[in-house]
């Protein structure tokens, strides 16, 4: 029943807002990025083809294919660089080189010729707000080498009344416990929002933010088609380090302990998102080539996020900002209207020249299957991918991978559970369960890898859930025809089901065609869904031996029987009600301002 009211909102939304008429005249002239899915690839957990147990960039090439079957044409990949790995790649010791245990700069290049060759786009993790401690950055900056003084924040700390010195406010880290570390070495505190090992530069220095600039002209240069910005909100902190008033939160070491609106969320933040989109603009503009995007990380309320895609003045920021509140406000108990409100409320903030995106899961979080139950996990993919705008989803989410939650303490590896020792219920925290290896099919460690053991352990789950699996049962009902040159027809028969049809016109002529070409189908069909530029609409009833195809018309019809035409057809005409779990099989749709793209989604078992 849930998904069912699931499909209903989706239905509702796609047809009846106004995002299904392109605002400047046409749908051929929207951008690469605004027509993606964004697929975050887990480097780490992707595939490992060394086997050393850890994922790497060759063992990404070798699954490719994978993405482009999927429908996938751009991925993020969390990041790949030199780090001592305490945040497991977010604390970068050299931005512009790989780390060995995924791989070289050469492979970096030959992924992404491989990619481009699929017509699939590379993005890399860009971590502005710190760097490791063993950044040579880092390493100057402790011993004040000219020019490096002030490339964090550093601070003498404050007496106590005991005589001793202690940090130099009530600031709280991220991962809990006080945001200052004492450097015995330069005999200050510096300033993390993170772990210790992931010192804050200080973006009041114009110095630090050229060395960033240089970084993303490097890999520009290298053809990267873009960079997903972590953790951009915390990027300055007020200069005078006030204290942050407590929130009334229980436990004085948690990061929600505090208010952090001294911390969190500056106004500068946003000209340093607005200079790096103009430093991508013009880099499009002097070198030529697909526009380079920016996607931002803030987890923030709703009008701070909406500033990153544009000043109060029109200054263009990120294109996309990301949009997280269908994982920070929607839960296992949310319902259609939660659904529906919940994705009303950022099409009515959004500036209008902005686009839409979608996110539903990444490394930090529990996968959409745990989080919204595994019957669900079908639906929301359908939604995300339905949903006017950007899908953005994370490796695994597309076979319903769940979250492991029995890794002992022993095999944890991330580090803001791992410092509530062993007693303590680090389950909650960890985000271990999430980043377990992507299950590709049922032999030794779900094909990731051949170690003896992994990184982290693969959920034992796979030998039933896995692609190899999920893809057998999807291919053997494919049957596709092109009826014309112009004009793509296929129909998917799916056990227990109806019969579904997508015609597609990729031609700007008017095409009348014969559906029986397809074999097998009633002489009428009922139209489920129809892009906005189509004369056909939801629950109209059309001949299969003569359909009239408008110019880049895509039609998915439903082949009902006669004697259950009207009783269905009533069903359609209110929405696609019976589009549930098992309906997933059938490529869907993604209805982007009168646009179709097909989107190939594994089914979970
Ligand atoms: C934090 O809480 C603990 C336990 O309640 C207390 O002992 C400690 O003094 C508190 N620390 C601060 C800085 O308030
Ligand atoms: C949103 O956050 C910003 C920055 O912290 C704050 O100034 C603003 O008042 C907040 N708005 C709402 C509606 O809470
Ligand atoms: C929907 O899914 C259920 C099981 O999840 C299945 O029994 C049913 O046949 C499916 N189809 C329809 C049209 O409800
Ligand atoms: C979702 C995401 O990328 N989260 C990252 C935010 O930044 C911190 C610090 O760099 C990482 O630990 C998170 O994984
Ligand atoms: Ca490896
Ligand atoms: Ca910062």
């Amino acid at each position: 029943m849930k998904q069912k009211q699931l499909v209903i909102i989706l239905f509702l939304f796609t047809v009846n807002t106004g995002w299904c008429q392109a605002p400047n005249g046409g749908k051929n002239d929207l951008d690469w990025w605004q027509k993606t899915i964004f697929y975050q690839i887990y480097p780490r957990s992707f595939m490992d083809s060394d086997g050393d147990g850890i994922g790497d960039l060759k063992g990404i090439i070798s699954k490719l294919g994978h993405l482009k079957e999927s429908g996938v044409d751009a991925t993020w990949l969390s990041p790949i660089f030199k780090s001592p790995m305490v945040d497991f790649g977010y604390d970068i010791s050299d931005f512009t080189d790989i780390q060995d245990e995924y791989g070289t700069r050469e492979d970096f290049e030959a992924l992404i010729k491989e990619a481009n060759k699929l017509g699939i786009k590379i993005i890399v993790d860009f971590v502005p707000n710190h760097t490791s401690d063993e950044c040579e950055w880092f390493k100057k900056s402790v011993k004040r080498e000219p020019g490096y003084e002030d490339f964090y924040v550093w601070h003498d700390g404050r007496k106590g009344a005991d005589g001793k010195i202690h940090p130099p406010n009530n600031w709280i880290s991220v991962f809990e416990g006080s945001a200052w570390e004492w450097n015995k070495e330069r005999g200050q505190y510096y300033l993390h929002q993170f772990t210790a090992g992931q010192p804050d530069l200080n973006f009041r220095n114009p110095k630090v933010l050229a060395a960033m600039d240089d970084v993303l002209q490097f890999w520009l240069s290298k053809g990267v088609a873009g960079f997903r910005v972590d953790a951009i909100c915390h990027l300055f902190e007020v200069e005078d380090l006030r204290d942050e008033p407590e929130s009334g939160k229980p436990n004085n070491q948690s990061y929600e302990f505090l208010e952090h609106i001294y911390t969190k969320d500056l106004p500068e933040t946003y000209d340093v998102v607005y200079h790096w989109r103009k430093l991508l603009d013009n880099y499009k503009k002097e070198n030529g080539g697909d526009t380079p995007v920016m996607l931002t990380e803030a987890y923030a309320n709703i009008s701070s996020v909406m500033d990153y895609y544009e000043s109060k003045d029109g200054v263009q920021g990120a294109q996309v900002p990301f949009n997280f509140y269908l994982i920070s406000d929607l839960n296992m108990n949310s319902d259609a209207r939660d659904f529906l409100s919940n994705i009303q409320r950022w099409i009515s903030y959004m500036p209008v020249t902005g686009t839409p995106n979608w996110v539903l899961g990444n490394h930090d979080r529990p996968r959409v299957a745990s989080r919204f139950g595994p019957e669900r996990a079908d639906g929301l993919n359908l939604l995300l991918l339905t949903l006017p705008g950007i899908a953005v989803t994370y490796n695994g989410e597309e076979i319903g991978m769940v979250d492991y939650r029995d890794i002992t303490y022993d095999e944890t590896k991330d580090p803001a559970a791992r410092r509530f020792g062993f007693s303590e219920d680090f389950k909650e925290i960890s985000r271990d369960p999430v980043r377990t290896p992507f299950q590709w099919d049922d032999t030794k460690n779900a094909g990731f890898s051949t170690a003896e053991t992994t990184w982290l352990p693969v959920h034992p789950n796979y030998e039933n859930l896995n692609l190899a699996k999920q893809k057998s049962a999807e291919r053997s009902t494919f049957f596709g025809l092109a009826i014309t040159r112009d004009v793509l027809a296929f129909k998917r028969e799916l056990k227990g089901e109806d019969t579904f049809v997508t015609v597609i016109n990729f031609g700007s002529q008017e095409h009348t065609v014969d559906l029986r070409y397809l074999g097998g189908l009633p002489d009428t069909l009922i139209v489920a869904a129809a892009g906005s530029g189509s004369i056909y609409r939801e629950g109209d009833i059309v001949e299969a031996v003569s359909l009239k195809l408008s110019s880049h018309d895509s039609i998915l019809f439903r082949c009902i029987t006669v004697n259950k035409r009207e009783e269905t057809a009533q069903l359609v005409r209110t929405a696609l009600t019976v589009l549930n779990a098992s309906i997933v099989l059938i490529i869907v749709y993604r209805f982007y301002r009168g646009s179709f793209k097909p989107n190939l989604l594994y089914k979970s078992v």
